[in-house]
């Protein structure tokens, strides 16, 4: 077939570096940039394939989120936005690890195992963060789509959010918005502003949000965005790119796990704040106090903060819909126990990495969903959708009822349920706190977090860890899990797992504890168990 001859042809130019193996990670491939080239060409045709399978626009993201400057990834997206299905990932890892000599075996096997029609038409959305590699990369998932004949269309710079939008208006025929960055903007800021426009007398200061972009895509696209808003929000844009690296001393990921805002940024004592991670999917807030003190309000908190809205609205509505909060094992303690035992809602725990998170938001009429790193969305099934809609457009219900359903259907425009948006988030916490016209200290009183600690380990192969139990008990190596077990009762209200990253070279440790001082002697014994346990590399972890 000539298709096959122009994909060898095309795939010399994009050759795979012999011995080269990598694994499909809790989203995508990821590694240090040099090395992908040819993953972005095979990810090109996987796409055609997949476009070819459903008969729907693929899209393919080039990012590396949060990880440093040096390194690069990809993304793929289904139809509907979401992640692409575990048994294509599969299909993935067998196609970017092929041989050279294989690559039309690998493939011809996908084609054939999934009956794909190779003369359907494909359709394929590119788009890629501001790494100084993505541009090139990107270019390799273009040659890709185009050697198996492929239509694309490059978005060029956008966010993954974005990206996963467009996709979804797409093959809904425009029923979910318009497929262009304007129409994002249009779709999300006119449903804030329908949603902000009854707490007109907010001050200026409260409209007042300072954002960390990170130095990457975010910063960019909030200031195309700004204009929307009509001074709804205002924006003071840090770490816009102008001149910082991207992800280095700032960002979601950074604020998260060292527990300190970003490096160089004048925070005012009480001033609400927010960072955004390298590809915009995640966003945490925080603010320091009076004394100083630095106060974050991650995942758990947005998730708290919506869920506790969408039930107040549900219940002023009428409405009997089931709502279920989704997190993993990284969910402080205290926001488990503050959702299942004082809001009475339905939490459900799952693997790390959204996909996993997703798929069990599903099962319910409105499914909040948020890692703690503060990745995720709200989900509305289609009948919780019409309800509302229905409700929304009744003349004949009495005017508490009517309210509280008008703002729950600008409440479901105001959010991207293809995947955890940081655009998006924003605008939803923004009106949240609008309406209820509450402070961030407010929010944060909500529940006091347990003290906690997230360290990483190097080792050898962090593919000797086995997990279980939604990762919060290890299986491999032998002895692991009972160390962790007999740390864990040396302190109250202790709880550790460990895990192996999906997305970088590390074995992630998580421990909470009543104190800090606590929260980091369990994260440091814990390390060492690993360390000790799991073929760990270079110096022993020390303690902090
Ligand atoms: C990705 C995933 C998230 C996950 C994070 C860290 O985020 O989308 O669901 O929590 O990686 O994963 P891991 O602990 O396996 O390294 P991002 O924002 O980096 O794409």
């Amino acid at each position: 077939m000539a298709q096959f001859q122009e994909v060898l042809k095309q795939s010399a130019l994009h050759p795979k570096p012999a011995g080269l193996v990598l694994q499909y990670g809790t989203s995508g491939f990821r590694t240090n940039a040099k090395q992908l080239d040819h993953i972005m060409f095979r990810m090109g045709l996987l796409a055609t394939l997949r476009s070819k399978k459903t008969k729907a626009t693929i899209g393919v993201m080039v990012t590396a989120s949060h990880n440093p400057e040096e390194d690069n990834g990809v993304k793929l997206i289904d139809p509907m936005g979401e992640m692409v299905t575990q048994d294509w990932e599969e299909h993935a890892t067998q196609l970017a690890n092929a041989d050279q000599e294989d690559l039309l075996t690998a493939l011809k096997n996908i084609i054939e195992k999934e009956a794909i029609n190779m003369s359907q038409e494909a359709n394929v959305f590119v788009g890629k963060d501001t790494r100084s590699s993505s541009a090139s990369l990107s270019q390799a998932v273009l040659d890709g789509v185009s050697a198996l004949g492929g239509h694309s269309k490059d978005y060029g710079l956008v966010t993954t959010p974005q990206l996963h939008y467009m996709v979804c208006c797409q093959n809904t025929q425009g029923k979910y918005g318009e497929a262009t960055v304007e129409g994002y903007y249009t779709k999300f800021c006119q449903a804030f502003i329908q949603l902000t426009k009854n707490t007109s007398n907010r001050t200026d200061d409260q409209k007042h949000l300072c954002l960390d972009g990170a130095n990457g895509i975010g910063a960019l696209k909030v200031r195309e965005m700004e204009s929307h808003l009509k001074k709804e929000l205002q924006i003071s844009l840090n770490n816009d790119g102008s001149k910082g690296r991207l992800n280095h001393q700032c960002g979601a990921d950074y604020v998260k796990v060292q527990q300190k805002p970003p490096t160089g940024i004048k925070i005012n004592p009480g001033e609400r704040c927010c960072s955004f991670d390298g590809d915009a999917d995640r966003i945490v807030y925080y603010y320091t106090d009076s004394e100083g003190t630095f106060h974050l309000l991650d995942g758990d908190k947005m998730a708290t903060l919506i869920s506790t809205f969408l039930k107040e609205l549900l219940t002023q509505a009428g409405l009997d819909l089931k709502i279920a909060v989704v997190q993993t094992a990284y969910a402080n303690g205290s926001s488990t126990h503050y959702l299942e035992n004082t809001m009475k809602v339905l939490v459900r725990c799952t693997k790390t990495g959204v996909k996993h998170l997703h798929h069990v938001a599903q099962e319910f009429d409105v499914g909040v969903y948020f890692e703690a790193n503060g990745h995720g969305t709200v989900l509305f099934s289609k009948a919780a959708e019409e309800k509302i809609q229905q409700l929304a457009e009744d003349t004949n219900v009495n005017d508490k009822r009517k309210k509280a359903a008008l703002l729950l259907r600008n409440t479901i425009n105001v959010i991207n349920q293809t995947v955890g948006d940081a655009i998006s988030d924003m605008l939803l916490i923004e009106a949240i706190l609008a309406i209820k016209g509450m402070t961030i200290q407010q929010w944060d009183t909500i529940y006091t977090d347990l003290p906690n600690r997230q360290l990483k380990v190097k080792v050898a192969d962090r593919r000797v860890i086995d997990t279980t139990d939604a990762e919060r008990r290890a299986v491999t190596p032998a002895g692991l899990q009972e160390a962790i077990d007999n740390l864990v009762k040396k302190y109250r209200q202790a709880r550790s797992f460990v895990r192996p990253s999906g997305t970088e070279d590390v074995v992630r440790v998580y421990a909470e504890a009543d104190t800090q001082e606590s929260a980091d002697a369990l994260a440091h014994e814990v390390s060492l168990a690993v360390y000790r346990l799991a073929g760990g590399v270079g110096d022993e972890p020390k303690p902090l």
